[in-house]
């Protein structure tokens, strides 16, 4: 598991591009020594965001996630490296602002507003498997 070169997707959330921080994700993303290797502007629509988050069409927050990135564009990218699923969620942090740690994206960045959707700048695959299903839901030809 030490050499496993992988690609993940990572989306700049609409709250991230509207922040004007697309430029910091990736600037974080290539100083970790991981490659972009593909890059686009997204306006999600419900259908695509029904395939992203389908774990969680049942949740309560459902509604309001997809409120939250239908609200602006969307900058997805591939991302390849050395275990970089498991690294770019490091780089991320955790999934709430408040908990997320200094020095990550959402710790850094993330503003804790209380929406019933939380708001944290960028989404990073969470296995490779997902990153597969994903990558083939972002970038379909
Ligand atoms: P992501 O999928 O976006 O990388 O984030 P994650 O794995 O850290 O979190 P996940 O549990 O997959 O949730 C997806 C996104 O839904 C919003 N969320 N809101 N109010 C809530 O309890 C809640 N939980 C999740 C966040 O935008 C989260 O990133
Ligand atoms: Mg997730």
């Amino acid at each position: 598991m030490t050499n496993a070169v992988e690609a993940t997707l990572v989306l700049v959330k609409p709250d991230g591009v509207r922040r004007n921080l697309t430029g910091e994700v990736l600037a974080r993303i290539e100083r970790k020594g991981y490659t972009v290797t593909g890059l686009k502007m997204v306006n999600a629509d419900r259908a695509l965001l029904e395939k992203h988050y389908e774990e969680h069409i049942e949740k309560p927050f459902f509604g309001a996630l997809c409120d939250f990135m239908e609200s602006g564009p969307i900058v997805a990218v591939r991302v390849e490296g050395n275990r970089v699923v498991e690294g770019f969620r490091s780089l991320a942090g955790e999934t709430n602002p408040t908990a997320a740690r200094p020095g990550t994206i959402r710790g850094d960045f993330g503003r804790d507003w209380g929406t019933v959707a939380i708001e944290n700048i960028v989404h990073g695959s969470d296995s490779s498997l997902s990153a597969e299903r994903e990558l083939g839901i972002w970038f379909a030809e």
